[in-house]
């Protein structure tokens, strides 16, 4: 897709503000290798750390819904918002492909607005290789406000923290082993709890039972507290609820310093994530690793030698000082 030169084009372009060539971009830094290499040195140094949110939470618990009524009211205040939804409409919620496609349209017919949505990695959902690139490439074409919806199954709740100022957790009152399961980790990340489908009769319940693990979780004062709150994304309530405590963490992270802190944090995850890649791709397609793979995976299938030995042998032709 698309030669150099038509990068720097396209680069020219997304300079001048123009939405096509900003998606033209996302398209590159999706396919991933040298093109995305190239727009991400041009765009870096563009980017001045914009307020990035993560919304989280079990499959179908209205992120969606809640992300589209608030992406509303933070335009309201003047903020230009960037929108990465990875995997909308996982496999388990279904059906609402078609809703989802219709609300980003409306979102995107305003120019201060730039909805964007991902494949995830995983068939499990979870996030996207290229979130943070993508995520990069808002900010440097001038939205303040990134925010970054992902289904929260197995390992991606980390992943979302580790992209985030601030962390928001969308439960619904439904119990069953899976959510249970899913929500001992989601406990872990969040900076606010949203319990959402407050419509529902169970939702004050299931609100009060997540403020109680909170306070057996005994978080040290001083430390941030997380807020519970009651909200439908559907009947539009407590909408305002979840923006003052968005608005309250930020400041709070701000006053303690720790908002340029986690930017930090923010930038040596990814530094990490692309050493580590890079480090795969060239270690795993070595001559001198192919090599001894090659001559003794046949000693592994005998049973002679067992995976972690020769994950060993190979170790040893790696040196790292
Ligand atoms: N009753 C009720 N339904 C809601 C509420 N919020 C969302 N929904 C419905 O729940 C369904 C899923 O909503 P989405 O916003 O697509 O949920 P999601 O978490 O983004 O789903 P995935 O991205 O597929 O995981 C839709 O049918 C929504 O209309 C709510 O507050 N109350
Ligand atoms: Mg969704």
């Amino acid at each position: 897709m698309g030669g150099m030169r038509d990068i720097g084009a396209l680069l020219e372009r997304f300079g001048e503000g123009k939405t096509a060539a900003a998606a033209r971009l996302i398209t590159i830094l999706e396919e991933g290798g040298d093109g995305a290499e190239r727009v991400m040195d041009t765009i870096f140094a563009r980017t001045s750390g914009a307020y990035r949110i993560g919304f989280t939470g079990p499959p179908g618990a209205g992120k969606s819904t809640l992300v589209y009524r608030l992406a509303k009211l933070f335009r309201q205040k003047e903020h230009e918002i960037g929108i990465i939804a990875v995997d909308p409409t996982s496999p388990f919620s279904g059906g609402a492909l078609l809703g989802d496609r219709i609300r980003m349209q409306k979102l995107s017919e305003d120019p201060k607005i730039f909805v964007r949505s991902l494949a995830s990695r995983g068939s499990l959902g979870g996030i996207s290789n290229c979130t943070d690139e993508v995520a990069d490439l808002l900010d440097a074409f001038g939205k303040d406000l990134i925010i970054i919806e992902t289904v929260g199954v197995g390992q991606s709740e980390l992943e979302i923290a580790e992209k985030s100022h601030t962390v928001v957790v969308i439960l619904v009152p439904e119990s069953g082993d899976g959510i249970q399961a899913m929500k001992a980790g989601l406990m872990e990340i969040g900076d606010i709890f949203v319990m959402n489908k407050a419509d529902h009769p169970d939702a004050v319940l299931a609100a009060r039972e997540i403020e109680n693990s909170l306070r057996l979780k005994d978080i040290p004062e001083g430390n941030w507290q997380p807020p519970v709150l009651l909200t439908s994304a559907l009947e539009e309530t407590g909408m305002e609820d979840v923006i003052r405590e968005i608005e309250n963490h930020r400041r709070w992270l701000e006053e303690r310093d720790l908002f340029e802190e986690k930017r930090r944090l923010i930038l040596r995850s990814r530094v990490r994530d692309a050493f580590m890649d890079k480090l795969e791709r060239k270690l795993w397609h070595d001559s001198s690793i192919t090599r001894i793979l090659e001559s003794r995976i046949g000693e592994v299938y005998d049973g002679r030698l067992s995976p972690y030995r020769m994950v060993e042998e190979l170790e040893r032709l790696v040196t790292v000082e």
